[in-house]
């Protein structure tokens, strides 16, 4: 085969955002645009010749050919060995412990994530570095700086690998090792959790459904919970990923995944409901009558974990984005454990769990993960949940009724404003900040603004600085309204406004009624209204 150095000239948008670069389908179709953003990754980086590099994704619509694009391109390029999940699948989370159990240079994750799929749904590629994790922003501005210049790329021209049979074959130097997706995964989560324990809550006739969303956490969640736990057959649903998801959004919340949350609430409700998304690495909770918040979530995870077998010695710190509610704040602070506030993002976990600094992660977005990998973790986090069930023997609800008594009850909502006029959306933001000098000490009914910001990250480890990730109105009583704009929407502006308040005893509240004077504040300070037209969010969670 002969490697083949083809002309190109730059587009002008492969900026990657939150978690890499999406766009439509169509976008990412046209004429050299994967070329030159694969050819940019790895003129961003150094030292990888004939290193391993991972290569998979969710198994959405155009997986299959950036899979074959991404390895001829690696090949010309000199990495020697290509390391791809089976069919082109692999979640997030299990891409992220390939690259470190395998010591592999990085690799490249091809994923939209809860975005829907198919010819005109959205995609994504997005770099992790030799640590698991999401490239830091150093490593995605010189990415981005690259796509700017880029004059030419390199490909090898050879016909297409066959990604179905596990094995390894050549593609010119390199090797290309097709690995069964989810071994390794299943590995690591038999060593983090008391599988002969939860086998015995299965046993016992607890029962479960897990909705894969059609997305890539099907064969995981088949081969662990039916397969290694006992499960019933049937446990999890919508186990086949498909290249459209069936047509709908793999995004597990109250409004893509509403068929779970009637089931949890209806009257043969199952003891535990959960879903992921379509890369694997988000959750979604849900007991028997009780919806818990990501949020939630996290600092119940975080306060049971010692109860799993890879938890046992106890956590190292705990980490949450910023718009991610103080619950775990308070969990850290009785357990006498750090707390971390970083921007919206996993990149920014990184390196706390690098240098052992956190052990938990959490985003309100419906991520949570630990330092068994450096992505959120969707399937890891249902059974860290077993995990912490078949050891209390008790239900979700209990548990969660048992922490708001011990650390009081962040009431939380997020509101997304989707797919407004980008125009709007960014006047509304520059009218937040403002107003950020003038907020501190105006009061607006009983709530009294005690400061606000524009949040900025200084990175413990690195030392690196991250400006601008949100706009916070911090109140005397301890609620908040938190402002950002979406980085992974791929049409028009999304605004995500996040909304806290903490009550230490009036713990069984109605979200809705707890929230209620801070949500009408939440869109009179912004003028939500006046900028985008919009009077009611499109999606709550
Ligand atoms: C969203 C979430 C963020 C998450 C990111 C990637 O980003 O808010 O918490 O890390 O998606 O998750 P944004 O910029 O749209 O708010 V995933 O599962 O899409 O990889
Ligand atoms: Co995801």
């Amino acid at each position: 085969a002969t490697i083949t150095t083809v002309a190109t000239t730059p587009f002008a948008d492969q900026k990657p955002g939150t978690s890499g670069l999406r766009k439509k389908v169509p976008h990412f179709r046209q004429p050299h645009y994967v070329e030159n953003f694969v050819q940019s990754i790895f003129d961003a980086l150094d030292g990888f010749a004939g290193a391993d590099l991972v290569i998979g994704g969710d198994g959405r619509f155009f997986n299959r050919e950036t899979i074959q694009t991404a390895m001829k391109m690696a090949a010309a390029n000199g990495f020697g060995r290509a390391i791809v999940g089976r069919g082109g699948i692999l979640s997030t989370p299990a891409a992220s412990n390939l690259i470190r159990v395998r010591g592999a240079f990085g690799g490249i994750i091809l994923s939209a994530s809860h975005n829907p799929g198919g010819p005109d749904g959205d995609f994504g590629i997005k770099y992790n570095a030799s640590n698991g994790g999401p490239a830091p922003e150093k490593t995605t501005d010189a990415i981005f700086a690259r796509t700017k210049s880029i004059s030419d790329y390199r490909i090898l021209d050879a016909p297409d690998v066959d990604l179905d049979a596990v094995g390894e074959t050549r593609l010119g130097d390199m090797v290309v090792e097709v690995v069964d997706p989810v071994a390794e995964y299943q590995a690591l989560m038999e060593k983090l959790f008391d599988f002969p324990r939860i086998r015995v809550l299965f046993a016992g006739g607890f029962r479960m459904t897990f909705d894969a969303m059609s997305a890539v956490t099907g064969p995981y969640a088949t081969a662990i919970l039916e397969g290694a736990l006992g499960a019933a057959p049937g446990t999890v649903i919508n186990g086949t990923p498909l290249p459209d998801f069936g047509g709908h959004h793999p995004d597990p919340n109250l409004v893509h995944a509403k068929f779970i949350y009637d089931l949890a609430m209806g009257p043969d409700a199952p003891d535990l409901c959960a879903a992921s998304d379509g890369d694997g690495d988000r959750n979604l909770i849900i007991g028997r009558g009780i919806f818990v918040t990501p949020s939630d979530s996290l600092a119940a995870l975080a306060a049971n974990a010692h109860l799993a077998p890879g938890y046992a010695a106890g956590l190292k710190g705990i980490a949450r984005s910023m718009p991610t509610s103080a619950a775990a704040d308070r969990v850290a602070e009785a357990k006498g454990l750090k707390a971390y506030e970083t921007p919206t993002g996993w990149k920014f976990f990184g390196n706390l769990l690098d240098a052992g600094l956190a052990t938990i992660c959490g985003e309100e977005s419906a991520g949570t993960g630990s330092d068994h990998v450096r992505e959120k973790d969707g399937l890891w986090a249902v059974l860290l949940w077993l995990d912490i069930l078949s050891a209390r023997k008790q239900s979700v609800l209990d548990i969660m009724r048992d922490h708001w008594r011990t650390y009081g009850r962040n009431y939380y909502a997020r509101h997304d404003y989707e797919e407004v006029a980008a125009e709007g959306a960014n006047a509304l933001m520059a009218g937040l900040r403002g107003q950020l000098s003038t907020l501190p000490g105006r009061s607006f009914g009983a709530l009294t603004v005690k400061s606000a910001d524009d949040f900025s990250y200084h990175d413990p480890v690195d030392g690196s600085d991250s400006a601008h990730q949100g706009v916070r109105v911090l109140f005397e009583d301890g609620s908040r309204i938190v402002y950002r704009l979406s980085g992974t929407g791929t049409a028009g502006a999304t605004l995500r406004v996040y909304i806290e308040r903490y009550e230490g005893d009036r713990l069984d509240l109605e979200t809705g009624e707890a929230l209620k004077d801070l949500i009408a504040l939440s869109r009179e300070l912004a003028g939500i209204e006046r900028h985008t037209g919009r009077t009611e969010p499109s999606v709550i969670t």
